[in-house]
């Protein structure tokens, strides 16, 4: 079966103009050095009187992010003088207070090396070294504040962070610990970077070959990290790609603590949480971040940027191994590529509660193919089955049916394939036991691993929603073809769903139109991209469920105007939890989503008149507009 993503679609639009300096290729030497995996646990450099000495050198060097024994690709890499060369670059690790001297060699052929983030951080000044080819450069400055930093050059004046190309991979996290840290940070610093090779046009080709990577590798290949029940974690997220990534993680909720950027970093007030399952991280940002593995299991935490997590062809140009196009049962290790991590947590050796399944609700969700779909680009929904009732009852199955459950029932959703392919179903942002997390190979653990649904087959996935608020499913089996196919839809979680009323609670699913060829210009709002006008009273509230399930575009844009005025909506939840007093405000009516992100809003209209809510998704792509009539 042919893959719909091969059609050669420019998908991401990065808005950086052509650099004449960029396009001319760094010369190979003869000899290159094998780069070395930077796992980011110690830092580099050394101490001396408060002050940490690094040597710099950045020099060609052999990259193999695929498995060790697979083809690699020259690039640039800053190496510690006297070591091999690291992908990502060595770990500046201080305590704040730390003086630095930093000694940065470019022995680039060639190329002029335009150093950026060696200065103190949270202070204005000059923030490039230039460094011309077999010159040194001595740096001195203070580390400043604490936080998630990161360096990173380039061989042009003007490239923004992570451009493309053979210098694309020189950068390194910079990490200012508090005075009061002590021992060793248990904390887990990843570097998510991006290799394409590019024409400098401004246009990335995700149809090319490249390499999404955090810390130098990618999935399968990416470190698998293992932690026990109850651990405390914490991850420091730095992106030093040329794309923003929405970063989630299965089975919890995690606190976003802190973001930033190469200059600076705003903690959030410790009584003041920003708990996420998704988490949008913007090319030249940082995150960090804590969450507590509550379950035992093997859980990932990825970029939801369907395209950032395919596998990719190997850099010596032959084609991917044929189970990838085959829709297998291992599907995470076979067809998953790119920004993804695994966690293994190990049960803590206090005994697991079981769910009582007396009362278990029962819901078929069945796969089915819809009308109009080719081999290619076919076309797949979701009917959901409750009792005698079905919905939706006829063609199109789209969008996906909204899942309503009750807060605290126990459910079982019985997944039935009457597709042609294996699928599989994760229940993004709901608390579960990993077997039913719904990644077809990996979910699960010590021998009960979650099967890829064969067709014909069913599996049945049993849970109970602690939380009310929006969740997704959608297949976590070749999901940019399955999902832009058909296959996502809502969850809505109630205290008490027999009162859901959809006039006033507005589920507003943005996801990838079927045809790759709309996907181009226009974006599916509830399943078309000419949404029917509803209906609203003037002084009723309404819940607006905004569900993010698009495959790519992980920077779009929802408003509520009238005419050209942006109205107010009171921001209610993030990711199906509700937010904390504090921060349940009214704000100008705008947000920006990523995939895999849910929002929800409550609004109330104030007088009659013609409203509409719209999904903006940069330039090329027709504004996706939903009238609103108040009376
Ligand atoms: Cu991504």
């Amino acid at each position: 079966m042919t893959r719909a993503f091969v059609i050669a679609l420019t998908l991401c639009s990065v808005g950086l103009t052509p650099d004449a300096s960029m396009s001319r290729p760094i010369r190979r030497s003869a000899l290159v050095e094998r780069i070395a995996i930077n796992d980011n646990r110690a830092g580099a450099g050394t101490v001396r009187d408060g002050v940490l000495t690094i040597r710099l050198e950045a020099h060609l060097g052999d990259w193999h992010p695929d498995g060790d024994a697979d083809p690699g690709i020259t690039v640039a890499a800053f190496a510690e003088e006297g070591k091999p060369p690291q992908i990502p670059g060595p770990l500046i690790r201080v305590p704040t207070g730390t003086g630095i001297l930093a000694v940065v060699r470019n022995s680039l052929p060639d190329s002029t090396l335009f150093v950026h983030g060696l200065y103190t951080h949270g202070a204005r000044g000059p923030d490039t070294v230039q460094v011309k080819p077999g010159e040194v450069r001595e740096v001195r400055f203070d580390a400043g504040p604490p936080g998630t930093y990161f360096y990173w050059a380039t061989t042009s004046a003007t490239a923004a962070v992570g451009f493309r190309g053979p210098a694309s991979q020189l950068s390194g996290a910079f990490v200012v610990d508090s005075s009061t840290a002590l021992g060793t940070p248990r904390d887990r610093v990843f570097v998510l970077g991006f290799w394409t090779p590019g024409d400098n046009t401004g246009f990335i080709k995700l149809t090319d070959v490249n390499r999404f990577v955090i810390n130098g590798k990618s999935w399968p290949h990416t470190e698998r990290l293992t932690y026990t029940v109850g651990d405390s974690v914490r991850f420091r997220v730095v992106n030093t790609s040329v794309v923003p990534h929405p970063m989630h993680l299965h089975g919890f909720y995690f606190n976003v603590d802190s973001r930033g950027t190469e200059r600076s970093d705003t903690a959030y007030a410790a009584g003041s949480p920003h708990f996420v399952v998704t988490e949008r991280v913007p090319p030249g940002r940082t995150i960090s971040l804590t969450w507590v593995p509550e379950r035992a299991g093997n859980w990932l935490f990825h970029c939801h940027d369907n395209y950032h997590v395919l596998r990719n062809r190997p850099f010596d140009g032959s084609p991917l191994p044929a189970e990838h196009e085959m829709h297998v049962d291992n599907h995470a290790l076979e067809m998953m590529g790119g920004l993804v991590m695994g966690v293994e947590v190990r049960p803590n050796g206090r005994p697991v509660a079981q769910p009582n399944d007396g009362g278990r609700r029962r819901l078929r969700l069945v796969a089915r193919v819809d009308s109009g779909g080719t081999d290619t680009e076919p076309a797949y929904g979701y009917v959901l089955q409750d009792g005698k009732s079905t919905t939706p009852m006829r063609s199109p199955l789209l969008p996906g049916p909204t899942i309503l459950l009750r807060r605290g029932e126990p459910v079982s959703i019985t997944v039935v394939n009457e597709l042609p392919e294996a699928t599989a179903v994760h229940w993004h942002g709901i608390e579960l036991e990993s077997y039913f997390d719904g990644v077809a190979g990996f979910s699960g653990g010590s021998g009960r691993v979650s099967p890829a649904i064969a067709p014909r087959d069913s599996f049945e996935a049993r849970f109970t929603p602690p939380r009310a608020g929006t969740f997704i499913y959608h297949p976590h089996a070749d999901e940019v073809r399955q999902q832009q196919a058909g296959l996502s839809g809502a969850i809505v979680v109630l205290d008490n769903p027999d009162a859901y009323d959809a006039m006033h609670d507005v589920v507003l699913l943005v996801s990838t139109p079927r045809r790759a060829e709309d996907g181009a210009t226009t974006v599916f709002l509830n399943g078309t991209s000419a949404p029917q006008a509803r209906d609203m009273r003037v002084g009723e509230r309404y819940r607006l469920r905004l569900v993010d399930i698009h495959t790519y575009r992980p920077s779009m844009i929802a408003r509520l105007m009238r005419d050209s005025t942006l109205l107010e909506w009171r921001a209610l939840a993030k990711d199906g939890r509700d937010l904390p007093a504090e921060q349940a405000t009214r704000r100008p009516a705008l947000q920006q989503a990523g995939n895999g992100e849910t929002y929800d809003f409550e609004f109330t209209p104030t007088a009659p008149g013609d409203l509409r809510f719209t999904m903006s998704s940069g330039a090329g792509v027709r504004l996706v507009s939903m009238p609103i009539r108040v009376h």
